[in-house]
């Protein structure tokens, strides 16, 4: 089956041709273009809870939710009446506000890891912020990523892994001079001998390591309990800052986000540094890092280490957030949305068996992922052995029946405390058609 393209009368063919005119690819951000899997991209006209309606006014049931932050489904009465006040006291002021210090206390009660913290207005942002304080802090300039793992898009961590094990990596993009990451050494995900060759290596000069805890961005990959046990040992150990980039994990997987996960079966687990989005704007560019004292005041205007903000805690982004945050501490608000992710998961599963079509699939909280796989990947280059074209098929054929998953057989997927149990039904119900068919 060739990918689906809206008909060429489309409103969204119409539109995608005029953004293309414009726009490069006709995106603000590449993965929005279909490029992955082919076909006309749906130009959203407006969303509301677990759904959005697309530029011909079909309903698709949503499992993007914008990349994480619609946790609470699209237009949810608190979030939306806490905005709306917002803006009648004003759009952005550059001077601080309340509120900032209400989300900063809201995030730091949350998330024990994080004794201090500042806010930006992306997850790239706050990435690279990071890396720009752990190497002010430690006086190193080494910094240790996994394959596979996306960060945002500033240079140090545009990096891919080298040809052999444990090298410093390659730009991934054009327009970064190799200098520029001469430093960031790209490793396997979940390989604990070579993570400790690395530190054997090079750990005296490691800034940090980044990681994240489990990776949205290789669709669903858990890092191992006993990885992420060495991942903290070798950092404590040779004087490195174990950063946690729960840019999509945070709030979206638990309410302590993965970190308070690790913590059960790693007594006192903490990272030094978090990096957190998302959900923590409720939709709204928002995010934040965050990590111990001593290190957060090596911030300007503390301490010698430079970073800064326009929009950094914009008031009604702020309001946005914190609407988001309260609404997720309300009791029960995490048993209920995981169960309601495992029975989406549970029942393509099923149906993928009764076919005899290879599929695994993982969730924690409200992420999950899905591979055309007979076992759960534990890396990057497992992740990449799916079969494409059947990925692009399954995409396509779900588009055609109104459900809405990532563009992209690498990235992970989201529900929303929106979504009925007759939506995940009626989700299953259109996969067990695909897939008795094939
Ligand atoms: P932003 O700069 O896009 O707000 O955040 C970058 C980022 C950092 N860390 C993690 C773990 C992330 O997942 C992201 C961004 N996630 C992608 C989805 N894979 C955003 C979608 C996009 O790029 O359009």
């Amino acid at each position: 089956m060739a990918p689906s393209t809206s008909p060429d009368n489309s409103r969204n063919t119409l539109l995608f041709e005029r953004a293309r005119a414009l726009i490069p690819g006709g995106v603000n951000s590449p993965v929005r273009a279909f490029k992955a899997v082919g076909g006309t991209p749906r130009f959203v006209q407006r969303a509301q809870g677990a759904y959005f309606w697309d530029a011909d006014g079909k309903r698709y049931i949503d499992y993007i939710g914008s990349w994480g932050p619609m946790i609470l489904g699209h237009g949810h009465p608190a979030v939306v009446e806490a905005v709306q006040k917002a803006v009648l006291e004003g759009f952005s002021y550059g001077a601080p506000t309340e509120r900032e210090v209400e989300l900063a206390e809201e995030i730091v009660k949350l998330v024990p890891s994080i004794e201090m913290l500042r806010l930006v207005s992306s997850g790239t942002e706050a990435t690279m912020s990071v890396i720009r304080l752990a190497r002010g802090a430690t006086g190193r300039s080494k910094i240790i990523k996994f394959e596979g793992c996306y960060h945002g898009h500033s240079d140090a961590l545009l990096v891919k892994a080298g040809s052999g094990l444990a090298t410093f990596g390659s730009p991934t993009s054009a327009g970064v001079p190799p200098e520029v990451v001469q430093h960031t050494l790209v490793l396997e995900y979940n390989h604990i001998a070579q993570l400790e060759e690395a530190f054997a290596v090079h750990g005296k000069d490691i800034a940090c390591l980044m990681i994240e805890p489990i990776a949205g961005n290789m669709n669903f990959v858990r890092a191992s309990v006993p990885f992420m046990k060495r991942c903290r040992e070798l950092c404590t150990q040779y004087g490195a800052l174990l950063v946690f980039d729960e840019v999509m994990t945070g709030f979206r997987v638990a309410l302590g986000g993965a970190q308070s996960l690790f913590a059960r079966s790693i007594p006192g687990f903490k990272p030094d540094m978090t990096a957190l989005g998302k959900v923590i704007g409720g939709g709204m560019p928002m995010a934040a890092f965050g990590g111990t004292r001593a290190v957060m005041e090596q911030l300007a205007p503390l301490g010698p280490v430079y970073q800064a903000g326009t929009l950094s805690g914009n008031p009604v982004a702020t309001a946005c957030g914190l609407a988001t945050l309260r609404e997720l501490q309300k009791p029960g608000f995490y048993e209920a949305l995981g169960q309601r992710t495992r029975s989406l998961t549970s029942g393509l599963t099923k149906a993928a068996a009764q076919a005899g079509i290879p599929f695994c699939a993982d969730s924690e909280g409200g992420m999950f992922g899905f591979f055309l796989l007979g076992t759960l990947p534990q890396n990057y280059a497992t992740v990449m052995t799916t079969d494409s074209p059947a990925f692009n098929r399954f995409f396509h054929a779900m588009l055609d029946k109104g459900v809405y998953y990532a563009p992209a057989l690498y990235e992970a997927g989201f529900v929303s405390a929106a979504h009925t149990a007759e939506d995940i039904a009626a989700t299953v119900e259109a996969a067990a058609e695909f897939f008795a068919a094939r």
